[in-house]
């Protein structure tokens, strides 16, 4: 057999081999395809001072390098595998069920991949075995150029089949594929008093559709863990790559957390509540060693949004989230990861789809926001919200006026009610669950029938009650009493 007809029977057969196993991926969860399992299982056995380097040196090609890399070499060994079989099919063979083998043990090594991804290595090893000895047949005979067409053809329609319909799917596999998010340390349970949902109040826990979503990107990120890497840097002693199994094999943590949106005017729809599973970032930049002279912890998103928060904050009480209401994040909210800081307006602390952590400082860094108008420095004010009645609605019956407080993270003490500017009364206050998260309230009023205004204000655990005076979001948050007009029947 001509050596380049061996070697080119070498190379399809590698080739059809990665598009079947790639193809089959693409329904089985896309990271079980054995080029990107290969390629993960490498980054992960790569000690972490070769990966700062490869980061640091190809910023965020390092990864464009290394499936660079793996190509060449996975050439290599498909040319070389053809020309050692010139005489007989064999080593060809055996190469093909070596290398399926070798893509079995990596998609079977990677922990955020579910059994059946193996079939995708399955279809990589029969089909390179396959269609090596088909090749080999074909060209024995002097047919060798239809057989080398057909297969050249039917590889690339198979791979660029898996890489749309797998990329497509790809976040959704990813996230499947993570499973339960299990916390060492769980959030308390939340007491069936925490809400007066039947009242008018939102559920104390706000689901992954209800949560309000606040963001620049004009389409979702699509990101799927098993790429993720989140890097730390900037004003640190050791620089670190964390990868999302790197998160979740540490001790996770679960807190109840409310965020809120700065935009939001008095009365407002842009808050929401949920149970985050994550690490803390403090932790994490303890271990890497923050430097004196440091106050801002500056987050990056893979979409390029930025946001600085308050270093005191953060290593207080800051969460590199992975998990919300215990599943991964939804797509919306950031997957695979995001920032949670109790305290901060979202602008300015709950970086979504976070890829780069730089420790630094006010004076050298701005976030996204900061040039566009809005305050560099942006603590959650105390603020209440009327829920029921409506706005201009008609009551029957008895008046129950319910709603929200937030002070996070002081936390709640007080909420009271007055009608038609008469004296102020004391709500009932909902379960205090934690400091870092909203407290419903509910007062029954006895009112006559007719037109009525109600108003609120809340008192924090400091002693402050909030401010009556009107301020517009702009640009550290809106303040002011709200009220609702309503008549009663
Ligand atoms: N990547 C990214 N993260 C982001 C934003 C954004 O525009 N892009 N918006 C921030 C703002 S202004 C808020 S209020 C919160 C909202 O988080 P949510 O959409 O999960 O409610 O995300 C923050 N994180
Ligand atoms: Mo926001």
């Amino acid at each position: 057999m001509k050596p380049a007809k061996a070697a080119l029977t070498g190379l399809l057969a590698i080739i059809a081999a990665l598009a079947a196993g790639h193809l089959v991926a693409a329904f089985v969860g896309l990271s079980a395809s054995p080029y990107l399992a290969v390629g993960n299982a490498a980054i992960d056995l790569t000690p972490s001072w070769l990966k700062d380097f490869a980061v640091s040196t190809f910023g965020t090609n390092d990864k464009l390098v290394l499936l660079t890399g793996m190509v060449i070499v996975i050439a290599g060994i498909g040319v070389a595998a053809g020309l050692a079989s010139r005489t007989s099919p064999t080593p060809g063979t055996v190469v093909a069920v070596v290398l399926g083998v070798v893509g079995i043990a990596a998609v079977l090594s990677r922990p955020d991949i579910g059994q059946l991804s193996v079939l995708a290595p399955l279809a990589s090893l029969a089909t390179g075995a396959y269609v090596f000895r088909y090749l080999h047949k074909e060209v024995q005979q002097d047919e060798s150029r239809r057989g080398f067409l057909i297969t050249a053809g039917l590889a690339v329609a198979a791979g660029v089949t898996g890489q749309v319909l797998g990329s497509r799917t790809d976040v959704e596999g990813s996230r499947r594929a993570i499973g339960d998010l299990t916390p060492k340390t769980k959030a308390p349970e939340i007491p069936v008093n925490a809400d007066f949902a039947k009242d008018g109040t939102p559920s104390f826990i706000t689901s992954g559709e209800d949560f309000y979503r606040i963001d620049t990107a004009l389409s979702v990120p699509r990101i799927r863990a098993e790429e993720w890497t989140l890097r730390v840097h900037g004003m640190v002693d050791r620089p670190m790559v964390l990868t999302f199994d790197e998160i979740r094999q540490r001790d996770l943590v679960e807190e109840t957390v409310t965020l809120t949106c700065v935009s939001n005017e008095v009365g407002g729809p842009y808050i929401s509540n949920a149970n985050f599973v994550g690490i803390k970032i403090g932790d994490v930049l303890r271990e890497a060693g923050v430097k004196s002279g440091a106050d801002q912890l500056f987050s990056t998103s893979d979409d390029g949004f930025t946001a600085g928060s308050p270093l005191d904050y953060v290593l207080e009480r800051g969460l590199i989230a992975i998990g919300m209401n215990g599943e991964p994040l939804p797509a919306e909210h950031g997957f695979p990861a995001r920032l949670v800081v109790p305290g901060l307006y979202g602008y300015v602390s709950a970086t979504k789809w976070v890829t780069d952590l730089n420790v630094t400082t006010f004076a050298k860094e701005q976030g996204y926001w900061i040039p566009r108008g809005w305050a560099a420095r942006a603590p959650i004010k105390t603020m209440s919200r009327i829920d029921r009645p409506k706005g201009f609605g008609k009551i029957q019956g008895r008046t129950v006026v319910a709603g929200t407080a937030w002070a996070q993270p002081k936390g709640v003490a007080k909420v009271e009610v007055r009608a038609d500017g008469g004296p102020w009364q004391e709500a009932e206050l909902g379960a205090d669950v934690s400091d870092s998260t909203w407290r419903m309230w509910r007062l029954e009023l006895d009112l006559k029938p007719g037109a009525h205004t109600v108003e609120c204000r809340a008192t924090d655990k400091s002693g402050y009650t909030q401010d009556q005076a009107r301020l517009d979001p702009v640009p550290d948050g809106a303040t002011g009493w709200h009220s609702i007009s309503f008549t009663v029947q």
